[in-house]
């Protein structure tokens, strides 16, 4: 006979469910948006993970938005995302770092309460290469009244008011962490049997950081605080030890391996970029809620990020993200900017 004992194996749904449980007024909708973006996951990770075999490598000839080359697998992530998300009922609209205006929810479908918005693969100018890419992606209740169109005002909001974000790595495994802030929570994908299963249970990100992730080829462009910031992360003002300079160019490889192991992951200002490059609502503010409920912080270099009052769908943001006495380090050198 069967006996009943507890299991170890838990899956994303059952955390979902046991997560939701906690709260009785939660009406599932949030829960079934998380379902969608695990599933979507799941697909994408497929796709990514036949990179080299299929035909999906190289540039599709067209631009996005920020008038980059846009890879086929970028355009696939976020048709399978639009795809697992606009029929549900649960989202009245979502925005994607691949689409210039919002993807409002189409009037067969039934109009929710939320709005997702994500980059659909990220570091997708790495892939070729096979090198970890990954999704991030936030989710915000609305603001524009029931049952209508999602609108920009709905996407236009301060991180703070995310009520969840997440991203997933698809690495060596791939893995989904998201938070609805409750803390910060790991799944590996098990391909064997296709499920998320638990297997970082709340995060917590070091105090101090072992690693600096930034591109410091852009040195010549930085102002002298930022440059002063750097030389004290490498030690060299004797104010602390060196860190380790550990930078993939795929932000959400070179964010998780901080979030895990302690650091910073710093893409400042420059000349040429004066407000840096990674977008503030499909980049910067969900990993910030992550970091930050991982005991971490992420500011602009003035700001906590989740402060910032976003103007434009594809505004950029200065970005300092990882263990909280290294975002300290940066808030006090870039404060004499
Ligand atoms: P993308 O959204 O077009 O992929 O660009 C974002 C990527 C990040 O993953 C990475 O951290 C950054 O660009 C690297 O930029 P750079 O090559 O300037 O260091
Ligand atoms: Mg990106």
């Amino acid at each position: 006979m069967v006996q009943n004992t507890a299991t170890s194996v838990v899956t994303i749904d059952r955390f979902i469910v046991e997560q939701e449980k906690r709260f009785p007024e939660a009406t599932g909708a949030l829960s079934g948006i998380l379902y969608d973006l695990a599933v979507a996951a799941k697909m994408i990770a497929n796709k990514v993970r036949l990179a080299g075999l299929a035909d999906v490598l190289g540039a599709q000839g067209t631009a996005n938005v920020q008038g980059e080359i846009q890879q086929k697998l970028d355009v696939i992530a976020n048709t399978i995302l639009v795809k697992a998300l606009d029929h549900g009922g649960r989202l009245c609209a979502m925005a994607s770092e691949e689409e210039e205006g919002i993807i409002v929810v189409p009037d067969k479908f039934q109009r929710g309460n939320y709005v997702a918005l994500f980059d659909p693969l990220d570091g997708s100018s790495n892939i070729d290469v096979n090198i970890p890419v990954g999704t991030i992606f936030s989710v915000l209740r609305r603001v524009s009244p029931a049952g209508g169109p999602g609108t920009v005002e709905d996407m236009l909001q301060p991180g703070l008011r995310q009520v969840a974000a997440g991203y997933v790595i698809y690495g060596s495994s791939t893995m989904l962490v998201y938070t609805t802030g409750h803390g910060a929570h790991g799944f590996t994908l098990d391909p064997a049997i296709g499920e998320f299963l638990l297997s970082h249970p709340d995060i917590r990100i070091p105090e101090r950081g072992r690693f600096l992730s930034v591109n410091d080829s852009y040195e010549k462009y930085w102002t002298e605080p930022v440059k002063a910031l750097m030389r004290h992360y490498r030690g060299m003002n004797g104010r602390r030890d060196p860190m380790n300079v550990r930078y993939v160019g795929s932000l959400v490889a070179d964010f998780h391996r901080n979030l895990l192991g302690g650091g910073l992951f710093a893409y400042p200002a420059n000349t040429k970029s004066p407000t840096g490059k990674l977008r503030l609502l499909y980049e910067c503010n969900p990993l910030a809620f992550i970091c930050e409920q991982a005991g971490g912080a992420a500011i602009d270099g003035r700001q906590r990020i989740l402060d910032i009052q976003p103007t434009e769908l594809h505004q950029r943001a200065p970005y300092f993200v990882g263990s909280k006495a290294d975002v300290e380090a940066a808030a006090d050198y870039l404060a004499q900017a």
